[in-house]
C-alpha cells in the first residue's frame, strides 16, 4: 500500500474486520444488531477475542460496556488513561460502519504499537459502549451514560413491552445493572476520549475531505407521545363519531414536521425532529385506530429551539385533542445537552492529519454519539470519514476500507503525540 497514512494503520484488514461483524447480523434485517439481541451477543463475543488476540486486557464494568486495557509499563500508580471507542449496536435495517468503524479503528491503533513495540506513558482502553443507539427502553448511550455517572435508577427499572427488565438485560451482558450517579472512579485520570466515526452526510465526500473534525454534538431529546381514542367498527362507525387516534396522530406528525421546518429555517444552528417509531393499536385493518404510541426524535444545537418547538407542540396538541376528541399526552424519555467537543484535542487532531499528509475540516454533528456523554467527565474528540453520498442508518452505509484506514491512522498519530511521541517540539 502507499500514502504515509498506511504505515499506521491496513485497509485489508479492516475489510475483513467490517465483513467479519457485518455478517453477525438478524438473517432476514441486514444490517440488524440489536443491543442484547443473540447477534449482539455473538458480535461481542467475537470481538473480546479479537481485543484478546492484540494482547489487550478485557473486562465488562458494570455498564455494561466491553474494555479491551493495553496497560502501560509506566509505573506511577494509577496511569492516565486514553479511550478510544464507539459502538458495535446497529439499528434496525442499519449499516456496517456506524460505530463499527471507530471500534476497529481503536484496535488499528493497538496493532501499530504492538508492531512498533511502542509503550505509551498511559493505558489505551479501546471501549466497545453498550448500546449507543435508541433502544426500546427509550433511550440510547447506555454504556456512556454510565461512564459518566449518568445511567438512572428510573432508566433501569423500564421494561420493554415484553416485560425485559433494562437492568436485568445490562446483568446477562455482564454488567452490574446498578445505577450511575457519578462518573467512573478514575476520571480524572483520563486525558481523552477519542471516538472515529462516518460522517452520517455527505459533506466530507461532496468536498472531497479526507477528515472531519467535530466542534459540537447536538443536544438530543426524545419523547413518548401516546394517542388514546375509541377503536371502533370500521364499517358501522358513522364519520361524525368517530375519535381516530391515528388520524391524530397524524395531524400531530404533521405539526411536527411544519414546527422543525420553520425553526430550521430561522435558526442557524442545527434543528431536527422526527417520528420514525409509530405503534397502532389494534392495528387491525377493519378496526378504528383507538390507541397511536409514536416517538419523536429532536435534536437541536440551541437550546432555545428546542424548548420553543416543544411549547409551539404542546400548544398544537391541545388544539388538535379538543377538535378530535382524543386524550394525548406527550412524555420525555431521555435528554442529553448540547456537548462541545475538547479544543486542544481538535488543535492535535488537525495537526495529527496534516502531518500525514490529509485534508481535514470543522464540522458539526448531527447524529448522537457516545462522546457527547463522556465528554461530560473528560476530554473528548471525534473524527469523521466520509461515507457514501452521506447514508446511514441503512443498509446502503457505506464507507471505504482507505477511508477508515487514513481516519484511524489520524487517532493514531493524535495518541503518539498526546503521548510526546509524534510531531513534538513544535516539528
Ligand atoms: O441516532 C444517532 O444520532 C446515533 O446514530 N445513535
Ligand atoms: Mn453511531
Ligand atoms: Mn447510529
Amino acid at each position: 500500500m502507499t500514502g504515509q497514512f498506511y504505515p499506521y494503520s491496513d485497509p485489508d484488514r479492516i475489510k475483513a474486520m467490517v465483513n467479519a461483524l457485518a455478517a453477525m447480523t438478524e438473517r432476514d434485517r441486514p444490517f440488524t444488531r440489536l443491543v442484547f439481541s443473540a447477534e449482539y451477543k455473538e458480535a461481542r463475543a467475537w470481538l473480546q477475542t479479537q481485543f484478546e488476540q492484540v494482547g489487550l486486557e478485557c473486562q465488562i464494568d458494570a455498564g455494561g460496556n466491553l474494555i479491551g486495557t493495553r496497560k502501560t509499563a509506566n509505573t506511577a500508580e494509577p496511569p492516565q488513561k486514553l479511550i478510544i471507542g464507539s459502538h458495535i449496536d446497529t439499528v434496525a435495517a442499519g449499516g456496517r460502519f456506524d460505530g463499527i468503524a471507530g471500534v476497529i479503528a481503536g484496535l488499528e491503533t493497538i496493532h501499530f504499537l504492538n508492531k512498533q513495540s511502542i509503550d505509551l506513558p498511559f493505558d489505551i482502553e479501546i471501549v466497545d459502549f453498550l448500546g449507543e443507539e435508541l433502544n426500546v427502553w427509550g433511550t440510547s448511550c447506555l454504556g456512556s451514560r454510565y461512564m459518566a455517572g449518568l445511567l438512572s435508577d428510573e432508566l433501569l427499572a423500564r421494561s420493554d413491552q415484553n416485560g425485559r427488565l433494562l437492568s436485568d438485560e445490562i446483568e446477562k451482558i455482564g454488567g452490574a445493572g446498578i445505577a450511575a450517579t457519578v462518573p467512573r472512579q478514575d476520571a480524572d485520570k483520563i486525558i481523552a476520549c477519542l471516538e472515529l466515526h462516518i460522517e452520517q452526510s455527505s459533506r466530507l465526500e461532496r468536498e472531497g475531505i479526507d477528515i472531519g473534525i467535530v466542534t459540537d454534538i447536538p443536544g438530543i431529546s426524545r419523547h413518548a407521545i401516546s394517542v388514546s381514542g375509541s377503536a371502533g367498527h370500521s364499517g358501522t362507525t358513522r364519520m361524525q363519531e368517530r375519535k381516530d387516534a391515528l388520524v391524530t396522530a397524524s395531524h400531530i406528525v404533521t405539526k411536527i414536521r411544519d414546527f422543525a421546518l420553520e425553526i430550521s429555517e430561522q435558526d442557524n444552528g442545527h434543528f431536527v425532529a422526527t417520528v420514525g417509531r409509530v405503534e397502532v393499536y389494534p392495528n387491525g385493518a377493519a378496526v378504528i385506530p383507538g390507541h397511536v404510541s409514536m416517538i419523536l426524535d429532536l435534536r437541536a444545537s440551541n437550546e432555545k429551539s428546542r424548548d420553543r418547538f416543544l411549547g409551539n407542540l404542546k400548544a398544537a396538541c391541545n388544539e388538535i385533542s379538543h377538535r378530535e376528541s382524543c386524550a394525548i399526552g406527550i412524555d420525555q424519555t431521555s435528554y442529553a445537552g448540547v456537548a462541545s467537543m475538547d479544543s486542544s484535542l481538535r488543535t492535535h487532531i488537525a495537526r495529527s492529519a496534516e502531518g500525514i499528509g490529509l485534508s481535514h475540516i470543522s464540522i458539526a454533528s448531527g447524529a448522537g454519539h457516545d462522546m457527547a456523554h463522556m465528554s461530560r467527565i473528560a476530554p473528548a474528540a471525534m473524527i469523521f470519514i466520509p461515507c457514501k453520498e452521506g447514508l446511514s442508518h441503512c443498509p446502503e452505509e457505506f464507507a471505504t476500507p482507505e477511508a477508515i484506514a487514513k481516519g484511524s491512522a489520524v487517532v493514531t498519530c493524535t495518541v503518539l503525540m498526546l503521548a510526546g511521541i509524534l510531531f513534538s517540539s513544535g516539528t
